[in-house]
């Protein structure tokens, strides 16, 4: 269903990018309501709206900022109270298939900016870093040329629009790791160590950048919040599913008409998109899809009518992550498609932990020999096998991401496999590992 755009409202407008545009199309008037209000009553505001996290989990973003220990009112401050706080903007935008982050920082960088101003306000930070992916050299250059614009108008530097609120923000340009979008890797990498995922508890809000109180929330749920803030939570709310609202941008690839973003209500579904891009290629058929990129469980036709939003998508088995649909037809072999997402996720595989590790390489072995028609009768259930010692044994979530495409694609198209075998191999199946009696 479509909605009036909000999101992308500003994405056809010339100049789309400058402040002039942006404040012409009422921009910044969120942050000047914001000033006007108390950092607790606008994470009151963002808690009521429901809005959740945007960059794969769907944690609640209001809920995340009250987890930042704040001083009590007439106490002297100790411990993690005392510290600086810190608001990161994870930009490091690098999930196959996903393409929702970059636009929106390329034709309307003034919503994130002035959404980080509010955030960070609301947190009680002074200081904020906009980490974005390394290869994004046009998005950089865009972020840099924004913040500068905002600091020449006086939203940023020191009192904020004559509000007593002082805030610095930095751009920042990772070197393209993927890990580095896990938000602990993404700390190390800002503090210049090499980025791995540290270990959670404690989270990012109590122990984050530099060991201070950090939060750490994606592109797109940053620049939701200036409209919640202009439009109140009761108008998000209106929007999409009761515990997933508000708007939402859809990137379609792949066998699609007319690939690109799509801004629809949460729990818009599959049918819905498809007839916004054209449909599926003219004379083919949907075969699979991955309903949030890369690292979510594929979905197939029988999944067109799920309401794309976090708990419906989970209830169907799979995950929302970052809304990237990527579209398969009967032409696409599910097998090589799998082998292609392996190869990227033993790729990124920082190494730290085994499962991760040794598992995505040999998952790769595996298929790669599947994909050259050198398969094994045992290799299906030693793929399964290699899933199940990856998958809740890794150390971070690009571990059992990684599983996700060759489980599912096991569970809907295990005959595409099967196929793939030599006659001789085919003739053995009855005997592999877990059929044997
Ligand atoms: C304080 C607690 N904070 C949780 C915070 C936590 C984080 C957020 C969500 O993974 C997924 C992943 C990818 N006290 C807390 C707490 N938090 N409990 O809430 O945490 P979590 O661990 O559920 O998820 P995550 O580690 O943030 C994100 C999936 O997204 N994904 C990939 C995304 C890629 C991109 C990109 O390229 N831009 O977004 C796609 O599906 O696999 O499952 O902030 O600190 N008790
Ligand atoms: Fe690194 Fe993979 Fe382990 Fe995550 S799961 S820590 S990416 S080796």
């Amino acid at each position: 269903m479509p909605l009036t755009p909000v999101l992308t409202s500003r994405f056809a407008a010339p100049r789309s990018w400058t402040l002039e545009t942006y404040e012409r199309l009422d921009g910044y008037r969120a942050l000047r309501q914001a000033l006007a209000m108390t950092p607790d009553e606008l994470v009151g505001l963002v808690k009521d709206s429901g809005l959740r996290g945007r960059g794969g989990a769907g944690f609640p973003t209001g809920m995340k900022w009250s987890f930042i220990p704040q001083p009590k009112p007439g106490e002297t401050p100790t411990g993690p109270a005392a510290a600086p706080k810190y608001l990161v903007v994870n930009a490091d935008e690098g999930e196959p298939g996903t393409c929702k982050d970059l636009p929106l920082m390329m034709a309307d960088p003034h919503s994130l900016v002035e959404g980080v101003i509010i955030s960070a306000y609301a947190i009680r930070s002074h200081f904020a870093v906009i980490y974005v992916r390394g290869e994004a050299v046009h998005a950089h250059r865009r972020l840099v040329a924004a913040v500068q614009e905002a600091y020449a108008a006086g939203y940023l530097g020191t009192d904020v629009l004559g509000s007593g609120y002082d805030l610095e923000l930095v751009v920042h340009a990772g070197a393209g790791a993927y890990i580095c979008g896990e938000e602990t890797a993404l700390l190390d990498s800002l503090e210049g160590y090499r980025g791995q995922p540290r270990l959670k508890p404690p989270f990012p809000a109590v122990a984050g950048l530099y060991g201070a109180p950090t939060v750490i929330n994606n592109v797109e749920t940053l620049a939701s919040v200036p409209y919640v803030v202009r439009g109140g939570s009761a108008w998000f709310k209106s929007m999409g599913p009761e515990k997933s609202p508000g708007p939402k941008i859809y990137s379609l690839s792949g066998r699609v008409v007319r690939p690109g973003q799509y801004e629809a209500p949460m729990g818009t579904t599959m049918r819905e998109l498809l007839e916004m891009a054209g449909g599926v290629r003219p004379g083919h058929q949907l075969k699979f899809w991955t309903p949030g990129g890369s690292s979510t469980p594929y979905f197939t036709p029988e999944h067109l009518d799920v309401p794309l939003d976090f708990d419906s998508v989970a209830a169907a088995g799979s995950m929302l992550g970052t809304t990237a649909l990527m579209v398969f037809d009967e032409t696409d072999s599910i097998v090589e498609a799998t082998l292609r997402f392996t190869e990227f996720y033993a790729h990124e595989s920082c190494g730290k932990c085994t499962p991760c590790r040794e598992g995505t390489y040999w998952l790769v072995q595996i298929l790669e020999r599947l994909v050259d028609g050198h398969g094994r009768a045992t290799d299906l259930d030693l793929l399964t096998d290699t899933c199940d010692n990856i998958l809740g044994r890794s150390f971070c979530a690009l571990g059992d991401g990684a599983t996700s495409c060759i489980a599912s694609s096991l569970k809907y198209f295990k005959d595409d496999y099967v196929a793939l075998l030599p006659a001789e191999e085919q003739g053995r199946l009855g005997r592999s590992l877990r059929l044997e009696p």
